[in-house]
């Protein structure tokens, strides 16, 4: 068994003016596709070839930089391309919504927040959302790590997140990375992040 690039699940030209076409045919194309790759070519020769990519991740050892940026690579990019949409409903939906609020006081305070923990990741790495016992946290992570390694210190199940690299933005925003922030919160796809808080 080996990893599948999963299908685009909209057009790259849709996510248009907030990502433009250029950037998402490359990202996905050459990067997630990369990534993909180049996990299939590091499972190769381990007993892990035939579990899910969340106990490749759950399980893995910091010290193999192939599988760990690999891995990551595959399954933030995964996660990324399904949260977003050209069709975002502007607001989370219901208990997205009221666990938004438990946990960050309003959907004002969780945007600045998580704007702040994507604007201030130095370099390359993520901005996610994760459930954790029932409430909300933000936190961000360098490279390709993501909250589902261990002691990567940033925990619970994934619900948003945002690619911070620069090849997710730089064509359109260059140095801008505030305004590719605040464009992401334009086409997040809510159904999607309730869909998942909800699994
Ligand atoms: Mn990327």
């Amino acid at each position: 068994m080996s990893f599948e690039l999963p299908k685009l699940p909209y057009s790259f030209d849709s996510l248009e003016p907030h990502i433009d076409t250029k950037t998402m045919e490359i990202h996905y194309s050459k990067h997630h596709n990369g990534y993909t790759n180049n996990l299939n070519n590091a499972l190769v020769g381990t007993n892990k070839e035939s579990e899910t990519i969340e106990n490749i991740l759950n399980s893995i050892d910091l010290n193999n930089s192939a599988l760990r940026n690999n891995a990551g690579g595959y399954y933030n990019h995964c996660l990324f391309w399904e949260i977003l949409s050209p069709n975002s409903e502007g607001k989370p939906l219901d208990k997205t919504s009221k666990l938004i609020n438990d946990s960050f006081g309003s959907f004002e305070n969780f945007k600045d927040q998580f704007s702040k923990a994507a604007s201030t990741r130095f370099g390359s790495g993520w901005a996610w959302l994760c459930a954790k016992n029932d409430s909300l946290e933000i936190c961000s992570t360098a490279n390709q790590d993501n909250p589902l390694m261990p002691g990567i210190g940033c925990e619970g199940k994934p619900v948003l997140c945002l690619d911070v690299w620069e090849h997710a933005y730089y064509l359109n925003y260059q140095n801008r990375r505030p305004e590719y922030i605040k464009a992401f919160f334009e086409i997040i796809n809510w159904v999607k992040v309730e869909e998942i808080l909800n699994s």
